[in-house]
């Protein structure tokens, strides 16, 4: 019989013992962290609060926020919880945004990392039995090496691909028959594309995909999967908290279980720092409460989104996240308005359009302008200019109907945005240029 990484005793806890065990690992890690993180300990002692203060989670908003500007200042070595011999890794963030986030890891870390790999694996249906493609980024980035921890562990076949080199991950993909691909949502739908265009579809054996590390909406979730006839899974994480594997989707699909004995996830208002109550949009701080050598309390990750506990039909109990809108630093306020890319993209996919799309952004004469270029498909393509020119009007119609503000859409020729093989760049916004 197959053999699956199911761990049903943590897994469908209920949930008065999750918090209980949430307690008193909160209360063991808060010790810890004041034991060994004087940078840590300075901003508890800064805020008045003593682990002695820290009697369960009904607690843990005593606790001071850390931010990326706190790692930064940190940095390399500030936040370690533990001396570096007992270290065995890094992995770090590909630092677009000012500079690298290193986080360590000591073996029992990656084990627990490669624990909630391993259950978003088999959330998908994942058991010994399957080939599991993994193409995201290998190295630094958290992608690769997480979800090939995870698939060992699960006991899958391992093709460790890292990104890109699409012509070669076809050819794997078709001759080892892989069932399950891991990668970005945005390399997905391009590999999705390419075996259309290959007409590979009959030989393609996927079943599951387990896409994330990036914003992506229900629109291009439908588009992936039936591109590759798969069913589509997210899964979310962060370099400051492992990596990938914090939350991962199960069958319902319709939100992600945060492992909740590793991780406790709180909403907060992002403007005030106020802890909101289940149900409200805000954002997302995570607490590692079994990390020891980057054992972050109560960070604050800039991703928006929703926490649920609504009763899943999967059985599992632990919390579940909405997928992430976006970050709060992805969000453009563009003539004053708030725009997120992906309500762009639900816009473009319900229209019809492919999800090849860019936004370009500019000030000209103290005015924002915003372009749009978003590629035609090659059917689209070869008709006439009117009803090219019509189907523009109608996605600006559509797009104020959504954000309120008029964008200038820009059909553009099919092949000619570049295709993203890890996190997609779907926003030029050229005026952080003059600012
Ligand atoms: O992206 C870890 C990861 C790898 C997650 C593979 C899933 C799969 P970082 O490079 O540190 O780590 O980027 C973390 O990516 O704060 C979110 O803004 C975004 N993100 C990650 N997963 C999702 C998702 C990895 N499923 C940042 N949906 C996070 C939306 C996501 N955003």
């Amino acid at each position: 019989m197959a053999k699956r990484y199911y761990q049903p005793e943590i897994e469908t806890m209920p949930v008065e013992e999750i918090k209980a065990l949430q307690s008193e690992r909160l209360v063991k890690q808060v010790k810890h962290v004041w034991d060994n993180v004087p940078y840590y300990r300075k901003k508890m002692e800064e805020k008045g609060v003593t682990p002695d203060d820290i009697k369960g989670i009904e607690d843990l908003h005593k606790l001071p926020f850390l931010t990326k500007d706190d790692l930064r200042e940190a940095y390399p070595y500030g936040l370690l919880g533990k001396p570096l011999k007992d270290c065995v890794r890094i992995q770090s963030t590909s630092g677009t945004t000012g500079r690298r986030v290193v986080a360590f890891y000591t073996q029992h870390d990656i084990d627990l990392w490669e624990d909630c790999c391993a259950r978003a694996i088999t959330a998908v249906g994942g058991t010994n039995e399957d080939v599991v493609q993994v193409a995201y980024g290998y190295g630094l980035f958290t992608g690769g090496p997480g979800l090939n921890g995870g698939s060992h562990k699960v006991g899958c076949l391992t093709v460790p691909m890292s990104s890109g080199n699409t012509d070669r991950q076809l050819q794997f993909m078709t001759d080892l028959e892989s069932t399950i691909l891991c990668c970005t949502p945005s390399y997905a739908a391009y590999l999705g594309e390419a075996i259309e265009e290959k007409g590979l579809k009959n030989q393609i054996k996927l079943k599951a995909g387990i896409f994330g590390a990036e914003a992506w909406t229900e629109e291009m979730r439908h588009d992936i999967e039936e591109k590759l006839g798969i069913k589509a899974y997210d899964i979310y994480g962060l370099t400051e908290s492992s990596g990938p594997g914090v939350a991962f989707e199960c069958e319902e699909q319709t939100g992600m279980h945060i492992n909740e004995d590793h991780f406790i996830a709180e909403i907060i208002n992002p403007e005030t720092g106020e802890v909101l109550p289940e149900g409200e949009k805000g954002e997302l701080v995570f607490t590692s409460i079994t990390k020891e050598a980057f054992p972050l309390l109560r960070y604050r990750t800039k991703d928006l989104c929703i926490l649920s506990r609504k009763q899943c039909s999967c059985g599992r109990t632990h919390i579940k996240m909405r997928k992430p809108m976006g970050r709060s630093d992805d969000m453009l306020i563009i003539r004053g308005v708030n725009v997120f890319p992906s309500q762009i993209e639900t816009v473009l996919l319900n229209e019809g359009m492919t999800p090849n799309y860019q936004i370009i952004v500019d000030r000209v004469n103290n005015n924002d302008t915003f372009d749009i270029n978003v590629e035609m498909s090659q059917e689209m393509f070869s008709d006439s200019l009117g009803k090219i020119s019509e189907k523009e009007k109608q996605l600006v119609a559509s797009l104020k109907a959504m954000l309120g503000i008029q964008a200038k859409v820009h059909l553009v020729e099919p092949k000619s945005i570049t295709r993203s093989e890890g996190k997609a760049v779907r926003v030029i916004d050229k005026r952080k240029l003059y600012d």
